[in-house]
């Protein structure tokens, strides 16, 4: 079929269909760009694992597909940090570029580029873009009062002001919204107000700034997302700010900033928000000079190709509304689609310092394979804008029922054998072509929910296939075939099978486990494999030797990067000034009386304590509740010998469900307070208190 602008703009239905014809297609895909001035942490995972995920089904299908990122380098948090390092912003952007990309490398990111908005193509882009505006009519200027820091001689974005909130009287509430009562305001509606980097108060002064006139937009907006370009649950969303009404948007800031300063206006800066989505063409035109694509291709107006933006839900607002009209008023092609996905919650809670759920990219993969995250991700993601939560335990239990014992499990029953018995090779038919068919067959819906983001049924579907696959193996039983004499071709063909059925469903599943899938490759002896190979079974040909895949996740690496995230979080709070932009996080969420009554807390008597057989971390507790007695877990063998706890009296919660162990059941929990390893407390009644009392 044909592809032409006018398919493109008739939305995401057609992008279906064009995936399923034959046509090679150009296709350009982004995902936010990060601030340069923080960790990654499990959350901004999310969005490149699920982009990383579609870029490689895509270019699997044999698409040329490209992935380009950046990061977002400018603004004020990152001038004021670089500052109190007593270093320059380009220095620190250069530090966080590089753990930046280092994490992504290891969680295995394929970027076909990853750049800076702080650069030249950015700079001139944005100029660019400006100008084209401008010229339209679609710039406008006037003069507005906003608070200004004595001290430190410079305009405070909101969030860099504290006061008493205007409606409830809280302190330490941000100059935009109160967190207690949840009202919105300005900041000069404030009590009290102070500024965060000096302590000074704000003074409010007059100076002017340039807006982007979003709302001579309305009518080309209104249509754009009736045409498929957004997902069906943002289209709500959309008309509510419509009903509210389009506004001006100020997108300058006044020097000091670090940024690139607006033409013919010295002294006013583009607000980091300005460029940052043009940091999305730019680091395609960057890709373009080091590659010889055409950036016209892709961005001029009558452009046949695909642009997609994978974005937090939280960033709508920009690159649905403001970022097509900029597009649009610039006279470039908008984008194909923007994709935007939920927030990340762990344990079913939002992400907390507090909690000791803030987990930065680098400490997971200090303890994980990044692979069991990817596979966890793309197991719960879909197209909607969904949050998606982390559960610790099901995400152990998850990975090793699912990758461990269904997947790799078919390929270690059946190499063995060729190995050993055929020198590695595999026999020269399958005895089950049919099912092998039926396999490839299957990969088409496979496909259509990779293409439609609906990696949850991907998932299912390659899982389902994995269960017929070790049916198979179990009806055929090689180890049993092995034993009898004069079986041989039978038990090369059935392993033969075995393995290709392996094959088939590591193909599937390679855009979202590349490194395992390249392993595979290595085991079996084969090129790359993509979806079209697939349709080929691999027989008359020798394997090496099986090695190990994937291991189990242990819980063991779970609990100690949950340590290793907590004690992060104490040294940080040390080094922390008493106030400043990062300091916004209670001791704990708040929970009712309620909430708390239903744990069941109760004295016990530590009878006998014990060490694990196999684990570091682990003592086994015999506690006493006046009668009653449990068998618990306690992560507490690094602060405590067994011998010191014996007869002594602890606090514990006698409520909990039970929890299956690698070591056995755990019948409740024994409280301690620090952050972990040897800096752990058991709590201590007073002597004399009887076991089993109640804490009330
Ligand atoms: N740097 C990060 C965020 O607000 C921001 C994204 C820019 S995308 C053009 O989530
Ligand atoms: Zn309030």
């Amino acid at each position: 079929m044909a592809i032409g602008r006018s398919s493109m703009q008739s939305g995401l239905f057609d992008c279906m269909v064009i995936a399923m014809s034959a046509k090679k297609r150009d296709i350009l895909v982004t995902s936010g760009l990060l601030y340069a001035n923080g960790p990654l942490h499990l959350g901004h995972m999310v969005e490149s694992i699920q982009t990383d995920t579609w870029v490689r089904f895509q270019k699997m299908r044999g698409h040329n597909c490209m992935y380009v990122c950046a990061e977002d380098a400018h603004g004020t948090p990152i001038m004021v940090r670089a500052q109190d390092e007593g270093i320059s912003p380009e220095e620190l952007i250069a530090r966080f570029d590089i753990e930046h990309r280092a994490d992504f490398v290891d969680f295995a990111i394929g970027f076909d580029n990853y750049y800076t908005t702080h650069s030249p193509e950015n700079r001139e882009l944005t100029e660019l873009i400006y100008r084209r505006l401008r010229a339209g009519g679609h710039v406008t200027s006037r003069v507005i009062e906003q608070a200004f820091d004595p001290i430190k001689e410079m305009f405070l974005p909101d969030r860099f002001i504290k006061g008493e909130c205007p409606r409830c009287s809280a302190p330490d509430q941000y100059g935009d919204a109160c967190e207690v009562c949840g009202a919105t305001y300005a900041p000069t509606d404030l009590k009290n107000p102070v500024s965060m980097l000096s302590g000074a108060k704000p003074i409010y002064k007059e100076s002017e700034h340039y807006f982007f006139k979003l709302q001579n937009f309305e009518p080309m907006l209104r249509a754009w997302i009736r045409h498929g370009h957004v997902q069906p649950d943002v289209i709500n969303k959309l008309d509510e700010w419509f009903t509210q009404g389009l506004r001006e948007w100020d997108i300058s800031r006044d020097a000091p900033y670090f940024g690139f300063e607006i033409p013919d206006a010295p002294g006013k800066y583009f607000y980091v928000w300005m460029d940052a989505p043009i940091g999305y063409m730019a680091s395609f035109k960057n890709l373009c000079s080091r590659t010889g694509l055409d950036f016209g291709a892709y961005w001029d107006k009558d452009s046949s190709t695909e642009i997609y933006h994978f974005i937090g839900k939280d960033i709508l607002y920009f690159h649905t509304l403001f970022w097509p009209a900029m597009l649009a008023g610039a006279n470039f092609r908008t984008p194909s689609a923007v994709f935007a996905h939920g927030f990340l919650t762990v344990n079913g809670q939002k992400m907390s310092k507090s909690r000791g759920t803030f987990i930065t990219a680098r400490t997971y993969l200090s303890h994980l394979n990044p692979e069991y995250l990817r596979y966890y991700y793309a197991a719960k993601l879909n197209s909607r804008v969904e949050d998606l939560d982390l559960n610790l335990d099901d995400f152990v239990a998850r990975v090793n029922a699912d990758l461990i014992g269904k997947l790799i499990n078919i390929a270690s029953r059946c190499a063995g054998f060729i190995n050993k018995r055929f020198d590695g090779r595999l026999s020269d038919t399958l005895p089950e072509s049919a099912l092998y068919e039926q396999f490839v067959s299957a990969g088409e819906q496979i496909a259509k929910n990779y293409e439609a983001r609906e990696f949850s049924r991907v998932v299912r579907e390659i899982m389902i296939l994995a269960d017929q696959a070790n049916q198979y193996i179990n009806d055929q039983a090689p180890w049993v075939i092995a034993k009898q004499s004069g079986h041989q071709a039978e038990l090369q063909g059935i392993c033969t099978q075995g393995l290709n059925l392996f094959r088939v469903l590591v193909g599937y599943l390679k855009p979202v486990l590349p490194l395992t899938a390249e392993k595979t490759e290595a085991f079996l002896n084969i090129k790359p494999l993509d979806w079209q190979t697939l349709k080929t079974p691999m027989t008359a040909h020798t394997i090496n030797v099986f090695t190990h895949l994937l291991t189990r996740v242990e819980q063991e690496s779970v609990d100690a990067m949950l340590t290793a995230t907590r004690l992060e979080q104490d040294t940080m709070n040390k080094d922390k000034p008493a106030t400043g932009p990062l300091v916004d996080e209670p001791i704990a969420e708040e929970v009712s009386i309620d909430d708390f009554k239903k744990v069941d807390l109760r004295l016990a008597r530590i009878v006998k304590a014990r060490p694990v057989d196999g684990s570091n971390k682990l003592l086994a507790l015999t506690l006493d509740l006046g009668g009653e007695t449990r068998h618990v877990f306690a992560g507490i063998k690094e602060a405590y010998k067994p011998e010191d706890l014996e007869g002594r009296m602890t606090v514990m919660v006698a409520n909990l469900a039970p929890r299956k162990m690698r070591f056995g059941v755990s019948e409740g929990m024994v409280l301690a307070a620090g952050p972990g390893g040897k800096e752990l407390w058991i709590l201590s009644p007073d002597e004399g208190a009887p076991p089993g009392s109640r804490v009330t």
